[in-house]
C-alpha cells in the first residue's frame, strides 16, 4: 500500500463517477434485456451493466495491476483476494432506479488486503458526494450549490450523541431481494421486535433502498444504526471507508461476531458516538434468530 497513491485513486474514482452519473440521469430507466436476477425484486437495467463496464474500463486502464470486483459481472465463487481491488456497484438501489426515486449511489471502494480503504458514494440526481480515504478523514460535497465552489462538509456533520439506549435509535433496515425461508424470517421477527413496546421500542426504522446510502447516512449522523445480512460487498465497500472516518464501525449482523470481512454479507453498521459497544450488544440481544447467509 506504501507505494499507492491514495489521493489520486481517490480523485480519479471521484472524476470518473461525476462523469458517468450523467449517464445515470439521462437513462429511461428500463429493466428490458436485463431483467431481474434472483427473483422479480432483484433488479437490473442496462444501464446499470453499461456504467459498471464504463467505470471498469477506465479504472483498469488507469490501474492495470489493480484486480476489480463488479456486481453485473460477479460470478458466484469469485473470491476477494488481498491485491488492491476496486469493488463496485455501479448503481446501488437499482430498484428506486427503476422507480425514478432518486436514492441512488455509485459506491466505488478501493480494498487492500481486503481492507476497505478508499470509498466513494456519488448520488448523480442529488449530485452529493460521501468520500474517505482511511485515516483521512470522511466527507460530505454538495455540488449542486448557490456557491461559487461545491460546499465540503467534515462527517459526521454534528457532535455525536450518545448512541444508548437503543430505545433512542433510529435504525436503517432492508427487507432486501432475499424474500424466502429462515433469513426472510429472521429479518421479519427482529423487525417487529425493535419496534414493539415490549422490544426495542426504537424511535424508528427507514430503509433507503441502497445499502451504501444507508452507510452513509449513519456516517453523516443521520441515522443511528444500519443493519443488512443478504447485500455484498459492492453494496457497503465505500460506505465502510466513510463510515470508519467518520467513528463508526461494522460488525456481524448475526449477534457476537465482532469481527466482519467487507464481504461477509452480514453487517451491523454502527456511528461513532459514546455508547458505541453498548448499542450493539442491545441490538444483538433483540435479533430473532440467526442469519445463514455469508456461510
Ligand atoms: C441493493 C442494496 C440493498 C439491498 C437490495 C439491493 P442494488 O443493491 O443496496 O441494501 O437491500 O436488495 O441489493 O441491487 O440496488 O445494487
Amino acid at each position: 500500500m506504501a507505494d499507492i497513491n491514495l489521493q489520486e485513486v481517490h480523485d480519479f474514482m471521484i472524476e470518473i463517477a461525476r462523469k458517468v452519473g450523467e449517464r445515470i440521469t439521462s437513462a429511461t430507466p428500463s429493466t428490458g434485456a436485463a431483467g431481474s436476477k434472483k427473483n422479480s425484486v432483484d433488479l437490473v437495467t442496462e444501464t446499470d451493466q453499461a456504467v459498471e463496464k464504463i467505470l471498469s474500463t477506465s479504472l483498469h486502464e488507469k490501474y492495470p495491476t489493480f484486480s476489480f470486483m463488479g456486481e453485473e459481472t460477479y460470478k458466484p465463487g469469485d473470491k476477494l483476494t488481498d491485491a488492491p481491488t476496486f469493488i463496485l456497484d455501479p448503481i446501488d438501489g437499482t430498484t428506486n432506479f427503476v422507480h425514478r426515486n432518486p436514492y441512488v449511489a455509485i459506491s466505488l471502494g478501493l480494498a487492500i488486503n481486503k481492507s476497505p480503504t478508499v470509498g466513494i458514494v456519488y448520488n448523480p440526481f442529488t449530485q452529493t458526494l460521501y468520500s474517505a480515504i482511511k485515516s483521512h478523514g470522511a466527507y460530505l460535497t454538495h455540488f449542486l450549490t448557490p456557491q461559487p465552489q461545491p460546499q465540503k462538509l467534515k462527517l459526521p456533520l454534528h457532535p455525536p450523541t450518545p448512541l444508548t439506549p437503543l430505545s433512542t435509535c433510529l435504525i436503517a433496515i432492508e427487507w432486501g431481494s432475499d424474500r424466502s425461508a429462515n433469513d426472510f424470517a429472521v429479518k421479519s421477527r427482529t423487525f417487529t421486535k425493535l419496534a414493539a413496546a415490549d422490544g426495542g421500542m426504537v424511535h424508528g426504522l427507514r430503509s433507503l433502498g441502497s445499502a451504501a446510502l444507508n452507510m452513509c447516512a449513519v456516517a453523516a449522523g443521520e441515522m443511528d444504526v444500519y443493519w443488512e445480512a443478504g447485500c455484498w460487498a459492492w453494496d457497503v465497500c465505500a460506505g465502510w471507508v466513510v463510515l470508519g472516518e467518520a467513528g463508526g464501525r461494522v460488525v456481524d449482523a448475526n449477534p457476537g461476531g465482532w469481527e466482519v470481512g467487507v464481504d461477509g454479507r452480514r453487517y451491523l453498521a454502527v456511528r461513532g458516538g459514546e455508547g458505541q459497544e453498548g448499542v450493539i450488544r442491545e441490538f444483538w440481544g433483540l435479533v430473532e434468530g440467526r442469519f445463514e447467509v455469508g456461510g
